[in-house]
């Protein structure tokens, strides 16, 4: 890892500014062979982690630009190495040209996530503290950034580090108990140790239960429209969008196929899921359509029942109740109602009435679908979103259940003991202290070039 890695850090188009980053044993030399601060000593004379005016210079002299440049010294820096980064023009002509400087004296192409992957390496980053690194970057929503911020800042460390701690002091003792065999386990230490073992489970129990919750933070909620055709399905999605997204024609059947669109609402990221009039029909394409509208009302988090408020409703609206009430969550909403109002559908779902054309209910309906989706009561970073943190735990849970059953039956210590290790590399899994070299390196792989 003795090299010196490089890599513009912001990105490919144009912007007001450009981050060139270094990394490495030679980052400070390189800086100082390209860099000349317009007043003053030269960088590898000034002290780290202040910002520096100065030109930027070719191998040949010529000026490619006047920017700042900072550096941080080993091992205070993000990588846990002398870093170095260059604030210059945003132009990527510039920043390649740079780049090109920088691997002409010997620096190499930073792979994807190697800085960050230093920082594991050195010891300056929890393996999940990276990964939030990552999640904050592709986060979609106010909440999914909350979420990302607290864990980058160690909130599942913390957490996950004194559940370690408890278990370790656990194996210490039964290792013990191993090695002089004479010596009896006293019975107030068994049940101490029983208790210990119980939170952890709790503990872990716990993050568990926010999972489902995670991975909607991650993904996006999945949230289907539905309804007959001319429901006001699509007008619907074309109001909630705030933009014409959707085909809306008077001519039933209009929709034929899926439409997906995001649309953040207070914290949260929706999935909007247009879909065709669920009806019978002889007409092949319109008939797909309605099949993927029903796998998409099956996998919906949330279900929007469009019932045209305009008429009396049908036998079909009728069924379309019946369906959405089947949904892990639904809303009825009537539609059109700058129309002489008729509907009054019978349901137990919530109702809310909306027309699309003069925009009267959406800010009423947008308040209750984010009321289905209330913030649980976790500090920042309180939610498990990564699919292998919760793989992992989910081992440490039946290695701590396990343990309680030996405990509970009066087993041999070694399985206690077997146990309780095997939470407790399952835990270390999620800070990386008990991981696969091939699990960080696909972890990595992940991350964009730069980060
Ligand atoms: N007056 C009025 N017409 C609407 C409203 N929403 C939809 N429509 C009309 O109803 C018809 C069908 O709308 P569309 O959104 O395509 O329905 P879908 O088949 O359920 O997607 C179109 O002629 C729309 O202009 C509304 O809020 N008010
Ligand atoms: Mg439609």
């Amino acid at each position: 890892m003795s090299d010196t890695i490089a890599a513009i850090a912001t990105g490919a188009q144009i912007s007001a500014i450009g981050i060139v980053r270094l990394s490495g044993p030679r980052a400070i030399e390189l800086v100082d062979a390209l860099f000349t601060p317009r007043a003053g000593a030269p960088m590898r004379e000034r002290p780290a982690h202040t910002l520096v005016y100065g030109e930027l210079r070719d191998r040949k002299g010529e000026l490619l630009d006047l920017c700042q440049c900072t550096l941080s010294r080993a091992p205070n820096s993000y990588t846990g190495e002398d870093t170095a980064e260059f604030q210059c023009h945003g132009s990527p002509v510039v920043l390649r040209a740079l780049l090109d400087e920088l691997f002409a004296l010997g620096a190499r192409q930073a792979r994807a996530g190697e800085f960050t992957r230093r920082a594991f390496l050195n010891g300056r980053m929890e393996l999940s503290s990276a990964e939030a690194v990552a999640d904050l970057i592709d986060a979609e929503s106010a909440e999914s950034a909350r979420n990302a911020a607290g864990q980058l800042a160690g909130a599942l460390g913390r957490r996950m580090e004194a559940i370690y701690a408890s278990l370790s002091e656990i194996s210490a003792h039964y290792h013990a108990v191993l090695d002089y065999p004479d010596e009896d386990i006293e019975p107030f230490r068994v049940k101490e140790y029983r208790a210990l073992i119980a939170r952890a489970a709790d503990e872990v129990e716990s993050l568990l239960a926010t999972f489902a919750r995670g991975k909607l933070l991650r993904e996006g909620i999945p949230a289907a429209i539905i309804g007959r055709p001319n429901a006001g399905k699509s007008s619907l999605l074309n109001a909630l969008l705030g933009y014409e997204r959707a085909i809306v024609t008077r001519i039933p059947g209009t929709t034929r196929d899926t439409i997906e669109e995001k649309l953040l609402l207070g914290g949260l990221c929706l999935r909007l899921i247009d879909t065709a009039g669920l009806r019978e029909t002889d007409d092949e394409v319109e008939r797909l359509g309605v099949e993927r509208s029903r796998s998409a009302m099956e996998r919906a988090e949330l279900v929007l029942a469009v019932v045209d408020g305009s008429e009396a409703p049908t036998e079909e609206d009728a069924a379309i109740l019946a369906a959405a009430g089947k949904a892990k969550r639904a809303i009825v909403v009537l539609s059109k109602q700058d129309l002489s109002a008729c509907a009054q559908p019978s349901t137990s779902l919530p109702v809310v009435r909306i027309s699309s054309l003069t925009g009267e209910g959406i800010a009423e309906l947008e308040r209750a679908i984010q009321a289905l989706f209330p913030l649980p009561e976790t500090p920042a970073g309180g939610i498990l979103t990564n699919a292998r943190h919760a793989e992992a735990l989910g081992r440490a849970r039946e290695h701590l259940r396990a343990a309680l059953g030996a405990l509970d039956e009066g087993a041999t210590p070694d399985i206690v003991l077997t146990e309780t290790e095997g939470a407790m590399a399952a835990i270390g899994e999620l800070s990386g202290r008990t991981v696969r070299e091939d699990v960080t390196e696909r972890i990595f792989s992940r991350f964009c070039v730069g980060k």
